[in-house]
């Protein structure tokens, strides 16, 4: 069921079958950060960026054609993030955890705004710009001196430092992209919140979810390839209509 525009209102219907639900997945993508400042992924990207797309700088083909120029575009991005703060949307889907009698949020959002909001049973199933790993190694690099040389190296072998972040063509963490799996073929209620739902495998959940039956949700300003099939798609920006949702079904609760 599609309202043409989001107004303020959840269907009584949704609240109702929400009111009954036990077990909770929500995926969420960078829609979920708009509203914190955070440009989405396939937003224009302003200024110096404006010539590149962001599937041309997010591969490891990339980063051996041009290590600086990667570096320096998640830096960029690292550096935006200092001045961001986590918006309604991640509140309420903190609250939301908070409420029902299971939860699991899956996000493709690297930036780690859900942990900073409060939520704790978190997937991140693209990793988290805030972590930088050995290119070579692939292993977790806390502390490296700055010798001014860009991408800065590995303390212990050398190779060039890249983020914590999985690209184009990089599987995901087997153990996030599983345990949100299961939950996603579990569960009763799937939001799928502020994402294009192109990127795969992330892309696949809520069609998991849909054929086991459960209620699938999604809340988008715009129409994606899963609104045709979710049983309620709330045209609206996240940070409005999951503030609303809460509010409508656990407020007094
Ligand atoms: C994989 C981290 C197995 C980095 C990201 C050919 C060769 C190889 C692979 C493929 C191929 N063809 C297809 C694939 C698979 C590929 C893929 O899906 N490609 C797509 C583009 C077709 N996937 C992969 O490569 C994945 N790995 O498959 O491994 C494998 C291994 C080897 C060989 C083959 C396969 C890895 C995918 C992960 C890539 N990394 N990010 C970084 O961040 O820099 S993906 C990137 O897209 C971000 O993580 C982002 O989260 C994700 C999805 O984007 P969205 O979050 O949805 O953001 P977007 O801007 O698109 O949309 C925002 C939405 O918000 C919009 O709908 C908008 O309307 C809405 N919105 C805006 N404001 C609001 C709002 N909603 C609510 N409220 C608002 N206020």
């Amino acid at each position: 069921m599609k309202q043409e525009r989001f107004d303020g209102r959840i269907p009584q219907a949704l609240v109702d079958r929400l009111k009954q639900a036990r077990r909770f997945v929500v995926l969420t993508g960078a829609g979920v950060s708009a509203e914190s400042g955070v440009p989405t992924f396939r937003d224009a990207q302003t200024g110096h960026w404006a010539r590149f797309r962001p599937e041309d700088l997010a591969t490891p083909d990339a980063f051996r054609r041009d290590p600086r120029l990667v570096w320096e575009w998640y830096a960029m991005r690292r550096a935006k993030l200092a001045d961001v703060q986590p918006n309604p949307a991640h509140l309420a889907l903190a609250e939301m955890e908070r409420r029902v009698a299971e939860f699991l949020l899956v996000t493709q959002n690297v930036d780690g705004l859900h942990q900073r909001a409060g939520s704790r049973g978190i997937c991140e199933l693209h990793g988290n710009i805030t972590r930088t790993k050995c290119f070579d190694e692939n292993r977790l690099v806390e502390k490296w001196s700055e010798t001014g040389e860009v991408p800065p190296r590995c303390p212990r072998c050398g190779g060039y430092l890249r983020p914590d972040v999985v690209w184009f063509t990089e599987s995901l963490p087997v153990v996030a992209f599983e345990r949100s799996l299961a939950a996603s073929q579990a569960c009763d209620v799937f939001l799928s919140v502020g994402t294009s739902t192109v990127v795969y495998p992330a892309a696949s959940l809520p069609y998991e979810a849909l054929q086991r039956k459960a209620l699938v949700v999604e809340i988008n300003p715009q129409p994606t390839p899963l609104t045709e099939h979710a049983t309620f798609a709330l045209p609206g920006a996240a940070g409005a209509v999951l503030p609303a949702l809460v509010n409508a079904v656990w407020s007094g609760a």
